[in-house]
């Protein structure tokens, strides 16, 4: 007879391919050990009962990639993940690692990084796509400042719900099966990170054109790190119906980002939390984000997936799938029964409520006009652009995209905005 405590596909498990196959670096040491083929580090996860994998861009293809080289990595993960049955749980863009990016992506002050931050999220985006990621995750690692008079916030939010609004358009145009999820951190990289709790994060999707298919991707180091209660983030996230992804790991209060495996710290918080998504019926992919410590290889580090998630991966989860509890099997399926007579919770569905929408009604026709041709023009956009070296070269990149401010570079939606609303800015 089978374990139920053996992890399964059905149990959802994914993982990082940047966790699984973390090379051992930090900011004072260079990587311990070799980095891993992601096509090996599928079929060792495949043997271990995971249900699949997440990935940013450059964790499968790297930055200076031909299209036909990117082409190639491509078809040959495609099959690794057809061979070991494994999915695409969610995908995202690396808009942190390159030196371009050392102010920001979408909030950057320089227009063009601006730019060819939401060209390079688009290329992305068609990437998780092809691979048949649901949901597309944006951590904005370097939206923020270390000398805050460097940038007005009101600014930064401005480009940042611009970005999310044209990514949001053009998985629309698409036809692309995709949801967003924000992922909200305190700080590390930045001094300060715009969105930093998921408070925050769910006000400022509630402001977005298409609030409906932008949820959050709350993290239990990052709200941690805030010194804040996890469950009780997560809490609110399923209660606005907005928990669409979430990536487990533990971490110490008031610390850097110490990505430790799921269970290693407070293990009273994480037995709420999967008590918490347990009742919700939560059913989306159990995310670990856990980095793996700095040892030489696979044994000494906890690089092997199973150690990198530590005692979740005995979590029984998914009662619904579970055949019975092994220490308590009546009160187990007593517990079954009972949620099976309640009412859906509101995360499986999308979300029916519409009252959040204040954009969306009022937005003026011109507006809508003005994204669709930011769309076209930013879906141009090489990555070239961001350090090119003479004018001429970024006229082509995004030429026709809104009217930016004389005062700050920022481009502007017509219309008012949450300022203007509340009685424009002082
Ligand atoms: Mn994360």
């Amino acid at each position: 007879m089978t374990d139920p405590l053996t992890p399964r596909p059905e149990h959802r498990f994914t993982f990082g391919l940047w966790t699984v196959g973390n090379p051992g670096r930090d900011p004072f040491g260079e990587p311990t050990r070799a980095a891993l083929d992601p096509v090996d580090t599928l079929s060792r996860l495949a043997e271990l009962g995971a249900w699949g994998i997440s990935l940013h861009d450059n964790d499968l293809v790297p930055w200076d990639a031909s299209a036909a080289e990117r082409d190639r990595i491509v078809a040959r993960f495609r099959q690794a993940l057809h061979a070991t049955g494994l999915q695409v749980g969610m995908a995202t863009t690396n808009l942190f690692t390159h030196p371009a990016f050392k102010d920001g992506a979408f909030t950057a002050n320089d227009r063009r990084v601006r730019r060819a931050a939401i060209g390079k999220a688009m290329r992305s985006i068609d990437l998780g796509a092809e691979l048949g990621a649901r949901i597309y995750v944006f951590w904005g690692g370097r939206e923020g400042t270390e000398a805050a008079v460097a940038k007005d916030p009101r600014d930064a939010l401005d480009r940042y719900r611009e970005a999310l609004d044209v990514l949001a358009d053009y998985v629309h145009a698409q036809g692309y099966d995709l949801r967003f999820a924000v992922e909200p951190k305190p700080n590390e990289p930045r001094g300060d990170i715009f969105l930093p709790t998921i408070g925050h994060a769910l006000h400022f999707i509630s402001t977005l054109q298409r609030p409906e298919m932008v949820g959050v991707n709350p993290e239990v180091a990052h709200e941690t790190m805030a010194g804040l209660s996890f469950v009780h983030g997560v809490g609110q996230a399923l209660w606005a119906g907005k928990l669409f992804h979430i990536d487990l790991n533990a971490q110490r209060i008031g610390r850097y980002d110490q990505d430790f495996r799921f269970g290693a710290e407070d293990l009273k918080e994480a037995f709420l939390l999967v008590r918490l998504l347990e009742r919700s019926g939560y059913d989306g992919p159990r995310h670990f984000d856990a980095h793996a410590y700095r040892g030489e290889d696979a044994e000494a580090s906890g690089t092997s997936p199973a150690a990198a998630c530590g005692p979740i991966w005995r979590w029984p989860s998914a009662p619904a799938t579970s055949t019975r509890c092994p220490r308590s099997p009546t009160r187990w399926r007593r517990r079954r029964h009972r949620s099976s007579r309640r009412p859906a919770a509101p995360e499986r569905g999308r979300p029916t409520r519409s009252r959040s929408r204040p954009t969306t009604s009022t937005r003026s026709r011109a507006a809508a006009t003005a994204t669709r041709r930011s769309i076209s023009s930013w879906s141009r956009c090489s990555w070239a652009c961001a350090d090119a070296p003479t004018p001429a070269r970024t006229r082509g990149c995004g030429a026709r995209t809104p009217a930016a401010s004389p005062r700050t570079g920022a481009v502007r939606r017509r219309g008012p905005g949450p300022a203007a609303r509340r009685g424009g800015r002082r």
